[in-house]
Formats: structure tokens, sequence, C-alpha cells
């Protein structure tokens, strides 16, 4: 095969020779967003050749494939992480530092692929990066949402959804594979027949028929010959328009079935941690579950031929949380109904093929499906479900000894009319995890506590982690610089070496050195807020950072009250001094979310209500940073000074944004919630701002029903001032009742527990103020915050996935 090189002389001419073929244009000419596809585009035959070379070797090897399903992967930009993977940033950098290319401004031109909502779809992007970095071979598999989540604006103080056109000027990545298209059927009817040797089989008519044609994307891993893929599903309607009615001049009619078809894939649901049984949404989930199972088959069949009972020795099927939890069913339907097999073999090969991750806890964003919708959708599909349900119940009442059991409902995959997705993928998957050691105690000890009985064996917990490539190496070059600089590379393949970096904690010239990066990195962010919401910080300040989806279990409440009792402390009294902090929000709130989106009206009323005051703006700024996702979340991370983590302990499955804050070198002010804990381990009690009620007292609070916030609000006088601005006017003076609704849910009900853990939380933010002045001390802190980081790179989360679960080769 012919291989292009791609040294530094090559590069930069065949980015001038891109620019001439596709643009007609020389580098002077051209606009950036033409000198973004060209440098991509080099980028990408770069790729290219090594994901061929990849694939035949593939073809050859005989080893076992994971398919990983998720109904969100959240990429983020592709160019640099690219290059960085290739090992190519020196020439790239050399290239176009030559042919005088603002690199920053080229690669701020391509759009971010917006296709998941937050922690579990960026989960999914950082483990397709380690994959492929530890030379795995996997196939992340999802939608192509044509529309991404939706794009923030702050109008008059509001958020504001704008819709997310990414794909408006090409994706520079990604190729179709029209070869594997195939079709999903919904709907119809299943008649039952029997065959002349006594089986039973079925005939699925009258459904409509959607074709899913497959895009691939590249994904590259760091400095190794593996290139995997993650596949994105576009649906289509298989008719040609309709072209009487066309003729006829019905234009519309014509368009009707091509476009009840194609809405299939139009746009990503704005939900997180919330469900709702929305039609749309299930067609999705079997969407494209159903064309990953169907393209895994024949995949098998090419490379293994028809011997099934190998599959599980093959084929690995991760489902990310229950929304690809129609795999479970689907590979039964396609084993017996398709290849002929019969339940008994079909079912053992499918309880040795899935597993399982849960993702979150909370009870209102577990997926349970009408049996009626199921039924009318997808027919076949809930035929299955029926079957896998029966023997389920059968084998439970003959282990309780009571076919009335109470726990028999609690387990069962329909029960009350609906289809629970957690019960039949627990029941169904050979291994089922959780995302953070306390998230798997919980799991263990409360969600699946029933079947953890039965099948103890099966429960792990795998604590999450992030790809230190691109938020470390890539989102902060200096630091990384540094780093190198001082210990060398061995960090880069084996990130648990950053230890390597503690003794450099007395030095005083590293610690000089580590503050002037943290520097640069809150300069280049206030550059970019300026550039992208006119928004003035000042870098001297400490940045004081709560960056994740808004909701009230995460409670940014906590954070916003506290700003206000800072407030009230500065008008009260005039010997108050503090150091000046910077509070940066970023949130999306789902648009039918209606108090979180009182509460990013709250955080902006506040920004408004202290620059208002002469004397409150020395020592306070918030702003609210729009449109948070996963570039600005690079610009964010590296700037930051504290990281805020402040769940209610229980209640944050694991979180990720607070290790990518920690990498970073900010420290944490959190609860002992999800991986919070597992930081504090790491960094121990002195490097960490822990506070607030721990999950078991949580727990028994919320048993006990005794919970009274009005109690607090009577006895802390400062919390009661915060409280009461919210609704005299002080803080909403066009309408002081604009965020009342903020006011009653704290002071009656108070599900999350922020009144409760305020105190402890305002004495630890008293720490942060004293610690932060003391120079020497909070350097050290950071330092170690890096240096303790390596164990949560996603390096270290995949090889424990397939040591325990997957045993890939
Ligand atoms: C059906 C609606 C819906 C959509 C998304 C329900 C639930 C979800 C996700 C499971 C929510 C989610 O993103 N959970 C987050 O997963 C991260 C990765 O494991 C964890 O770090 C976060 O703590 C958890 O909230």
């Amino acid at each position: 095969m012919p291989t292009t090189r791609f040294d530094k002389e090559s590069i930069k001419e065949a980015i001038i020779g891109k620019l001439q073929r596709y643009n007609g244009k020389t580098l002077e000419d051209a606009t950036n967003q033409q000198i973004y596809h060209a440098v991509a585009s080099t980028v990408r035959d770069q790729i290219m050749q090594k994901w061929m070379a990849y694939k035949e070797k593939e073809k050859k090897e005989q080893g076992k494939k994971l398919y990983y399903l998720s109904v969100e992967f959240l990429t983020g930009r592709s160019l640099y992480c690219n290059i960085l993977n290739m090992t190519s940033q020196e020439n790239y950098r050399l290239a176009m530092k030559e042919l005088g290319i603002d690199y920053r401004k080229v690669f701020a031109e391509e759009p971010e692929p917006g296709l998941g909502n937050g922690g579990l779809g960026r989960l999914a992007a950082c483990f397709m990066d380690s994959l492929a970095s530890l030379s795995l071979p996997a196939m992340g598999c999802t939608i192509r949402y044509e529309y991404g989540l939706f794009r923030q604006k702050i109008i008059d103080g509001r958020q504001v959804e704008v819709p997310d056109s990414w794909l408006e000027n090409g994706n520079a990545w990604e190729m179709p594979v029209p070869e594997d298209t195939c079709e999903v059927h919904y709907g119809g009817k299943i008649e039952t027949y029997f065959e002349e040797n006594g089986n039973m089989r079925f005939y699925h008519h009258d459904y409509q028929t959607v074709e899913a044609i497959p895009y691939d994307m590249p994904v590259v891993g760091y400095d190794c010959e593996t290139v995997n893929s993650l596949r994105m599903w576009r649906a289509r309607s298989p008719k040609a328009l309709d072209f009487d009615s066309f003729n006829s001049g019905d234009y519309f009619k014509a368009m009707k079935e091509q476009e009840l078809a194609a809405v299939i894939s139009k746009v990503l649901y704005p939900e997180d941690n919330h469900y709702e049984g929305k039609e749309l949404r299930l067609k999705q989930h079997y969407f494209f579950t159903s064309a990953t199972l169907q393209y895994a088959l024949k995949d098998f069949k090419r490379r293994f031929g028809n011997d099934f009972s190998i599959f599980p020795d093959k084929v690995t099927i991760h489902i990310n949380d229950t929304h690809p939890g129609l795999a479970i069913p689907e590979l039964m339907r396609l084993l017996m109904d398709e290849e002929g097999l019969g339940w008994d073999e079909a079912e053992n090969i499918v309880r040795r093929t899935v597993a399982y991750t849960n993702h979150t806890i909370m009870p209102e964003a577990l997926e349970k499906w009408p049996e009626k919708m199921m039924r009318e959708l997808l027919p076949r599909i809930y035929m299955i479900l029926q079957e896998i349900n029966r023997r389920l119940c059968a084998r439970l009442a003959e282990e309780y000894h009571n076919g009335f059991d109470p726990r028999i409902a609690r387990m069962a995959v329909t029960a009350y009319d609906m289809v629970h997705m957690a019960n039949l993928c627990v029941s169904m998957s050979y291994s089922v995890n959780g995302v953070s050691q306390l998230h798997g105690e919980i799991l263990k000890e409360d969600t699946f506590r029933d079947f953890c009985k039965l099948e103890p064996e099966k429960f792990t917990a795998i604590t999450n982690g992030i790809t230190h490539r691109r938020w470390l190496m890539s989102a902060n070059r200096m630091l990384t610089g540094l780093i190198t600089d001082t210990i060398g590379t061995g960090w880069i393949k084996e990130p648990e070496r950053l230890r390597e970096l503690l003794p450099y904690r007395d030095d005083a010239a590293f610690r000089e050195k580590f503050d002037q990066a943290k520097r640069h990195n809150k300069e280049r962010f206030a550059a970019f807020l300026k550039a992208r919401q006119g928004d003035i910080v000042d870098p001297e300040t400490m940045y004081d950072v709560q960056a994740k989806r808004l909701h009230e279990y995460k409670r940014q409440l906590l954070n916003a009250l506290h700003i206000m009792v800072l407030y009230g402390r500065i008008k009260d009294d005039p010997n108050f001094t503090m150091q000046p902090r910077t509070f940066i929000f970023g949130a999306k709130a789902s648009p039918a979310y209606y108090i979180a989106k009182q509460i990013i009206r709250m955080i902006i009323s506040i920004g408004r209500m202290i620059e208002r005051d002469e004397r409150a703006r020395k020592y306070l700024k918030v702003v609210f940073l729009e449109n948070y996702d996963v570039s600005s979340a690079e610009m964010l991370m590296p700037a930051a000074d504290l990281s805020e983590q402040l769940s209610t302990a229980g209640y944050e499955a694991s979180g990720t944004g607070n290790m990518k804050f920690m990498m970073n070198g900010a420290v944490t002010m959190g609860t002992m919630d999800g991986a919070n804990i597992e930081i504090y381990d790491q960094v121990g009690q002195d490097n960490i701002y822990i506070f607030g009620m721990r999950s078991n007292t949580v727990r028994d609070l919320k048993q006990e029903g005794s919970y009274s916030p009005t109690h607090i609000y009577e006895t802390n006088s400062e919390l009661r001032k915060a409280l009461t601005a919210i609704i005299d006017g002080t803080l909403t003076p066009e309408n002081p009742a604009t965020l009342q609704d903020i006011y009653h849910s704290l002071l009656f009900s108070d599900p999350y527990f922020v009144l409760k853990d305020f105190g402890s939380y305002s004495m630890a933010q008293r720490r942060v103020d004293k610690d932060y002045q003391d120079r020497e001390k909070w350097l050290r802190m950071t330092v170690t915050n890096t240096a303790c980081s390596g164990i949560f790179s996603s390096d270290r989360t995949i090889r424990e996935y397939n040591e325990r679960i997957w045993h890939l080769k």
C-alpha cells in the first residue's frame, strides 16, 4: 500500500494542495473554515491509511470484539486529539506556523458533535479513546443525530434553547458505509405457526420499514496501530419519493413517509437523569440497537460461520445504561427467528454476551415503557419480553417457595402494565456494574438488592475515568510540558506515574512554574470568555467553578446561597474582607425542567445584584458561561482553582468533571459522594475540602421523614437573610416574585437537603478563603491533586472492565 509521508514539508504541501483542489483558493484567500477542512482532510488521509491497515489485520485475527452501545457519545472536537494520537503534533505545529496559520482559530472552526447530554455520553467518548489507545478491538455504536443537544443562549437572564445543526458544514471525520445498510421494522402483526418438525415459528408482516445507514468515525489510539470505529446509524425511508402524489401536486403526501422515517435520527433528547415515556425515544433505542446487532451477527458469521455456540467467546455487547437494553430481546429474536436457534440455546448465548452498566439510582431516571406501547411498536420484541418475564417469575417463585412473594413484582420485567428495563438488564446480563465504589455498594444494598442476593457474583463496581490525553495533554499543554520536563514522558502511557510529581511539592521553583501554567490558563479562559460573551473576569482572583448539568441533586443552589451569604456579610460588616473570587457556573437545564431553569435565572440575578454594589464588586464576581460543552470545558478545567462537587451524598453515581478538575490542579470542595470519596482517598484530607452529611445519614434522614428545613431557617440567621433576599426585592428588584418557587421549594420541601448541609459548606468555604491566601500551602495542594490523579485515567477504568468483564485480547 502506498503510504504518504507526513513530515512537516509534506503537510505544508498537502494543506496548500487541498485548498487549491477543493476551494480553488490560495492560503491567503481561504477562510478559516476552508483552512480547517484542508488541515482536517490531511489528517484524515493519514488516518485512513492506518484504519485500512488495521481493518485488514482485524479480519485475519480471530479475537473477541466489543460492541459498546450507547445512546450518547459526547466526543468533542476531533482535529487536535487526532493529531495528538497520531503523535504528529510537532510536525503540524511547525507546518502551520511556517504557513502562518493561526492554529487556535482553525481548530475552533470545527463544529463540536454534541451527541450527548452529560456524564454518560462523555464517559462513552473517553472509553473509546482508551480502548483504542490500549489496542482493544471495539466498536462504539449510536445514533447519528442530525441535531445534537440544544445550544444554550442566555437572553434576558434566562436559558433559551437553539437547535444545534452540527452537520451543516459537513463532518470531516465520518465515512458512510452503505454496504452495511440494514432494515429495522416497527409495528405490524405476528403470526405463529408450526413447522413440520413441531418447531414454533413467527411470521412478522405488515410492518413499517426504516433503513439504517451507518457512518463510521475513526477512533485513533495513541501512538499505536489501532484505529477503532464509532458507528453512527442514520434513519431513512426505504421508499423513493411517492411519484404519483408528487406529480398530482400533493408534495406533502409525497414527502410524509420519508420524513416519518428520517425523524428517528433527527434529534437527541435533552434529558439527563429524568425519564419520559416518549414513543419516538423508544423507536430511537430500538433503531440503533437492532441495526447494531444485525451487523454484529453478520460480522460474526463472516468471521466464524454459523457456530453460534462460540458467539459469547467472540462478541461482547456492552450496554451503557438501560437505553440499549432492547439488545437483549433483539439478540434473542435474531438468534431464534433469523438463525433458527431454540429458546434455551438463544437465552444461554444472550446471558453470556450482554453486560450492563448502571449510571444512576435516581428513581425518576429508571426507564419504564408502557406495555401497550411496546406491544404495538415492537410486537415480536414484546412477545420475547413476556416470555423472559414468565421464566424469570417462575424461577423466582421456586426460589422463594411462594408465587406471591412481594419481591417477585419488584424484580419482574413486566409488572403493572409497564416494562422495567433495569430489571430486564440485571436479570439477563452476565455482569452488572456501578461507576464508583459507593455507587456499586448502593446498587448491591439498595437498588438491586433482591437480585444481588441471588447472584452476588454478577455485581461489581468500576470507578469511572477520563482520558488524560484530551483532558490534560490536549487541554493543558503548558502543564503537560512542565510535567514532562520534570518527570519525563513515562506518565503518558502510565498515567499513575504522575505520582512522581509528588516530591516536587517541596520544590519552590517547581511550584512557581506550576502556578505560572495555572495563571496562563486563567488568562486564556478570561480572553475566551470576553470574546465569546463579553464578560470580563480578573485572572488575579480565585476561579471557583461549578460546571455540570443543572439538577437539584447537584445542588448548584448550595453554591448560589453561599454567594448570597457572602454578599450579606459584605453589606453588613464594613470590616469584612476576603480573597476576591470569581464564581463561574456552566450548566444546561433540560428544557422542561422548570426549577432547573429558575436556578439559572437565580445565578444570573445574583451576578447582577453584585454588579449593582460597588463594594461587593471588589470581592465577588459571578459569571454564567453560556452553552457549556466539551470545547468550553477544555478551556475551563485547566483554569479552575476550586472545583465544586456538591451533590447530596448518595445521589451522584460517580461524577467525572471532578476528575478533570483534579487532573488540572484544582482543589475539590465536595461531599462524600461518588468518585469524590476516591479523590479524597488519593489526596488525603489535607488536600481536599469535604463537607456535609454522609450518604448513610442522608438515607436515614430520608427514611425517618423528620427533616424540617424551616427549623434551619429559624436557627441560622445568615442563611435566613439570604433566603429572604430571594423574595424581598433584593435579588430581583424588577419583580420580587420572580424566584419565589425556589424559595418555597427550599423552605417547605428541600428534598436534597441544601439547608441541612449549608452550615458545613459555609465553614469549609471559610477554610478555602484562608488557605488560598497562603500561596505555598495552596500550591502544594494543587500539585498534590494533579500528582494523584493518574488513577482516574480511563485507561485504568478500561483495563478493569477488560479484566473483569470483557476479556478482550
Ligand atoms: C432516560 C433519561 C435518562 C438519560 C440519561 C436517564 C439517565 C441518563 C443518564 C444515566 C444520566 C447520566 O449521565 N448519569 C451520569 O453518568 C456519569 C457516568 O457514569 C456519572 O459520572 C454521573 O454521576 C451520572 O449522573
